[in-house]
C-alpha cells in the first residue's frame, strides 16, 4: 500500500479492490526557532526567527504557508512584554498545539550623565576671616530626576588664608553615569583690622569662649551682637560705665559683630566665639 498518495486502486484477478487511506488525525507539531523568549531594546527591529513544523502527512513547505502568527505588531517603540502566537493546521484540519513567544522590549540603557547646576556665585568671594557658606548645587538626571540629595561635595575653603579654592560637586545616576562641577572660591584680603571703626575700644578675649569684655573710653549705653547674616543674637543695655562684660557661652561657635553704642558715638567690632 502506498501511504503517500492516499487511496490507491489496484487490480487483481479481475476484481477491483479499493483500499482507502485512514483519515489523517495527527496534528502538526510547531517548534519555535530562536527561543521562546526574545529580549530587545527599545528601537530595535524584531526579526522573526521562525518555527519548524512537522506533520505525518503535510510537507513543511505546505504547513509554513498556512502558519499564522498573531498578537504583537512588532512595534518596539515602547518598553514592555509582548506575545506572539503561532498556529497552524494540516490539510486535514488538525490544529497544532499553539506556541507562544514572549518578546521583552527593554528600556534603552541610561548613558546620559546627570547635569549639575552650581547655585549662587561662581566664582564666589569671601573676605578673609569671615565664614564661608557654600550655596550648594542641584543635580537632575534624564532618568532619575532630581538627584540633588546624592551630590557629594568636596574641597575646603580656608578663610584665614587669602587664595583661590575649589569646591567640587560630584553625582552619579543609578546607571553609574557620573557628573561633576566646580566652584571657585576666592578668599580676599580684608582690611586687616579687627575693629571696623576707629573709635577706640578693646574687645577681649578674642576668640572668646564664655564671655567678652568690652572696654571703651566713655560710658557704654548699650550693645548689640549680630551674627554674620546680620541677625541680632544678643542685646543688652549699658552699665553706665566704660566697661562691660557680655556672657557669650550660649552662642554657637562662629564670628560675631558687636555694635557698641557710646554717648554720641558708635563703633563696630568683631569677635570669634569658639
Ligand atoms: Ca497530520
Ligand atoms: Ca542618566
Amino acid at each position: 500500500m502506498d501511504a503517500i498518495n492516499g487511496a490507491k486502486t489496484t487490480t487483481s484477478n479481475n476484481a477491483v479492490v479499493t483500499v482507502s487511506e485512514a483519515p489523517d488525525t495527527e496534528k502538526p507539531v510547531i517548534t519555535l526557532q530562536g527561543g521562546s523568549t526574545i529580549t530587545l531594546t527599545v528601537g530595535d527591529t524584531y526579526i522573526e526567527p521562525g518555527v519548524s513544523i512537522t506533520d505525518n502527512k503535510d510537507s513543511e513547505a505546505e504547513l509554513q504557508a498556512r502558519l499564522q502568527i498573531t498578537g504583537w505588531n512588532y512595534d518596539t517603540s515602547a518598553p514592555g512584554t509582548y506575545y506572539l502566537f503561532y498556529n497552524v493546521s494540516d490539510a486535514a484540519g488538525n490544529a497544532a498545539d499553539p506556541k507562544t513567544r514572549t518578546v521583552i522590549v527593554a528600556e534603552a540603557p541610561d548613558t546620559t550623565p546627570p547635569v549639575i547646576t552650581v547655585l549662587g556665585d561662581n566664582p564666589a568671594t569671601v573676605t578673609q576671616g569671615e565664614t564661608y557658606i557654600d550655596a550648594g548645587a542641584t543635580a537632575r538626571d534624564d532618568r532619575d530626576g532630581d538627584i540633588t540629595h546624592k551630590i557629594q561635595t568636596s574641597g575646603t575653603v580656608d578663610t584665614q588664608t587669602v587664595g583661590s579654592y575649589t569646591i567640587t560637586y560630584t553625582v552619579s545616576d543609578a546607571a553609574g553615569n557620573a557628573a561633576s562641577a566646580t566652584r571657585t572660591v576666592i578668599v580676599e584680603k580684608g582690611n586687616g583690622m579687627e575693629k571696623l571703626s576707629v573709635l577706640p575700644f578693646t574687645l577681649y578675649p578674642n576668640p572668646a569662649t564664655s564671655h567678652v569684655r568690652i572696654t571703651g573710653e566713655t560710658p557704654i549705653l548699650h550693645l548689640k551682637i549680630l551674627n554674620l547674616q546680620g541677625a541680632l543674637v544678643l542685646q543688652t543695655g549699658g552699665s553706665g560705665s566704660a566697661e562691660m562684660e557680655l556672657l557669650v557661652f550660649q552662642l554657637p561657635a562662629g564670628i560675631y559683630i558687636v555694635h557698641v553704642f557710646f554717648e554720641n558715638s558708635f563703633a563696630v567690632g568683631k569677635f570669634i566665639k569658639e
